[in-house]
């Protein structure tokens, strides 16, 4: 029998073997032990209500299983899709609330050890959100902007306040469909509600209101939470960083960061370099103090202070095997608790920080941003005390890969143009003239139920040979990164005649590191300037974009694809549909979205189907916009200026494409 590869990594394969053979378990023998409840994969299963769960099954299922009070299978699929939506929304958003009361704090001098850091952007957010700023002291612009953002998770009525960043017509269509998001708690808690046993039982229903939380948490949570880092910690340029295991160093404390929240991760990295503390490390017989990330919180301190990252979610009990990791603090979400068991059988200390996580078998260290820069100290100073623990066991890597990341949406505009005339022109140009086929957001979670970061790899290949430019976000970046492809070499190397064009004269790499998950809402933005720059879509809709996340995992990645479906960029997620049961539900989900919205969210398993999928949509995009006919290496600058006939058609045509029908009361 053939070996079976676990990961598309070599370093991380090579630690996943070591494991097999000193008796250590990881994700990935458990996913492969552990079968996938049949049931469940699908959506077919409801646990509502304690009369179940009940699981319709059978092969007639959709028409004629019923459960205990009646609900039929598109009912329970639609229900199970709209609690993930909702429970990844609360994810993100109870994370940016957390941002929005830090930034509170520190306009009103209570977090001594923060500040606002950039202030230019402070400004531009200020602007958006009509607060005047000019003559005014910072910390009383900071106070107001935190203020309009916490009002935005209790709001009862209107809209969230970033809904106007969208495009005008793609605002239209949330209106139409009474999608604009009130208040992130609110569409939430609406949504629990609705998914009670005996409420709504309508599935376009259901998955409309999915639609209104999932907006709530791209422009609500993700989009604050991205901007409000950006104030206090600055927002990112392109830096150099490394990335994979070799991170790890021999002779230094090696502390590791993993998590989401970027606010405790930043004191760290701050107070690492002072002289008490690489003082301190040195009485333990170490060189340095080591830091280094993991998941999303590398991603916010990568592109801040590159920081290296160690990689996306898989890597998390790897990293522990390596035996170099003194410590590893985790805040909140995508922390596997098996990181506790396995620091048990090396030296590794595992330390929470949040009041809202805590971890059997781990060290508590309360974070308290009142005295943050202490709490990073006090976790510094123990991972120091480890070091003299560390031993020789573990299976070490050297192998690691340079990276460039910090693409903010600020900075892919400044780099088209300057500081004086930037713009998306050229970005939109390019694509116009068929130099740039397409966009993709490659984003989400890398997954031990596949040769984890093998299709995340496949897909960036592959798309960047086809002149596609890549955006990429969360574990989606890291599997990148430690694939060696988020580099401009990678664009000389593999990217088509015309993407590799693009970035030899702007300098770019063609897969742009945008940052954590939150900072999908930087594509939402990208997108919104796109529509806004003109000669491509007048709103997001319609524009040769897609979104993919091949080996997703998390309800925060549901909600993503959600509010990038709603928002009108069409998405392709990895695996077997968590409503696969239901042909009605997906059907909602792929024909009614996208001839509501212009977006959508399939399931597909198959990455070379996922790539056509994705092209399809793109080549489709560009010819409803009468745009130049992609032609690898043939490019033109013309281009088909359209009048409001024109525009008609345009809507008559993706109208034909959504090709609805025949779901009772989904129509238009
Ligand atoms: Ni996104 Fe970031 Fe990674 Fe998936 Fe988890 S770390 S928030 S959910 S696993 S991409």
């Amino acid at each position: 029998m053939s070996k079976v590869i676990k990961s598309a990594s070599d370093s991380a394969e090579e630690i996943i073997e070591w494991g097999e053979s000193h008796d250590i378990d990881t994700c990935f023998e458990r996913a492969e032990k552990l079968k996938q409840c049949p049931v469940g994969e699908t959506g077919a299963c409801c646990k509502v209500c304690h009369m179940g769960p009940c699981r319709l099954i059978g092969k007639n299922a959709e028409e004629e299983a019923r459960g205990v009070c009646g609900a039929t299978l598109p009912t329970v699929a639609a229900r199970n899709m709209l609690r993930m939506i909702a429970a990844g929304t609360a994810a993100h958003s109870d994370h940016a609330r957390d941002m929005a009361m830090t930034l509170l704090a520190v306009a009103e001098g209570e977090a001594k050890d923060f500040k606002i850091t950039d202030v230019k952007k402070l400004y531009r957010v200020a602007g958006i959100l009509e607060i005047e700023f000019e003559g005014r002291p910072v910390n009383d612009v900071a106070k107001d902007v935190a203020t309009m953002f916490i009002e935005d998770f209790g709001r009862q009525k209107g809209a969230i306040n970033y809904c106007k960043r969208a495009p005008k017509k793609t605002q239209e269509r949330w209106e139409k469909w009474d999608i604009t998001p009130r208040g992130i708690d609110r569409e939430v808690v609406e949504a629990l509600h609705r998914t009670n046993i005996g409420v709504d039982h309508e599935p376009d229903h259901l998955l409309t209101h999915g639609l209104k939380v999932a907006l709530a948490d791209g422009w609500g949570g993700c989009m604050i939470s991205t901007d409000i880092t950006d104030i206090l910690f600055g927002t990112p340029r392109p830096i150099k960083a490394e990335a994979s295991f070799g991170i790890f160093k021999e002779d230094e404390v090696n502390l590791i960061v993993h998590g989401h929240e970027p606010t405790l991760a930043e004191m760290i990295v701050d107070v690492s370099s002072e002289p008490e503390m690489v003082e301190y490390a040195g009485s333990k017989g170490a060189k340095g103090i080591n830091i280094g990330g993991m998941c999303c919180t590398a991603n916010e301190i990568l592109m801040r202070h590159g920081i290296p990252t160690a990689g996306g979610f898989t890597n998390q009990e790897l990293g522990i095997m390596t035996g170099l990791i003194d410590a590893m603090t985790v805040d909140v979400q995508c922390i596997m608790p098996a990181i506790a068991e396995v620091s048990k059988k090396f030296h590794t200390k595992v330390i929470t920080t949040s009041e809202k996580a805590k971890m059997p078998g781990a060290v508590h260290v309360q974070y308290d941003e009142h005295r943050a820069k202490e709490t990073a100290r006090e976790i510094i100073r123990m991972a120091c005390d480890n070091y003299p623990n560390r031993t020789t066991e573990g299976s070490h890597i050297s192998q690691k890969a340079p990276l460039i990341g910090g693409f903010s949406h600020e900075y892919i505009e400044y780099m088209q143009g300057g500081k004086w005339r930037a713009s998306f022109r050229p970005l939109n140009d390019a694509i116009m003239a068929g130099r740039i086929r397409g966009v993709v957001g490659l984003a989400g979670c890398d997954n031990p139920r596949v040769a984890s970061t093998g299709i995340h790899k496949y897909l960036a290949l592959e798309l960047i040979k086809n002149d596609v430019l890549i955006c990429s976000t969360g574990c989606g970046s890291a599997a990148c990164a430690t694939a060696s492809y988020l580099t401009p070499e990678m664009a000389l190397e593999n990217a088509g005649p015309g993407l590799r064009e693009v970035c030899e004269a702007i300098g770019i790499p063609p897969i742009l590191h945008l940052g954590a998950c939150v900072d999908n809402s930087r594509i939402l933005t990208i997108a919104s300037a796109m529509a806004h720059e003109g000669g491509l879509s007048d709103e997001i809709g319609g524009m040769p974009a897609v979104g993919i996340a091949p080996e997703w995992m998390s309800e925060k990645a549901i909600a993503i694809g959600a509010y990038f479906a709603a928002s009108g960029v069409p998405c392709i997620f990895g695996g077997e549909s968590p409503v696969g049961a239901s042909k009605e539900v997906t059907k909602i989900m792929t024909d009614v979205w996208f001839e509501r919205f212009m977006g959508a969210l399939h399931f597909e398993p198959d990455p070379e189907k996922m790539l056509a999928l994705a092209l399809d949509y793109i080549d489709k995009a560009r010819g409803n916009l009468k745009l130049r006919k992609y032609e690898p290496g043939k490019f033109g600058a013309e281009r088909v200026l359209m009048d409001m006939a024109a525009r008609r058609e345009i809507e008559k045509a993706a109208a034909a494409h959504a090709g609805v029908g025949g779901i009772n009361g989904s129509g238009n």
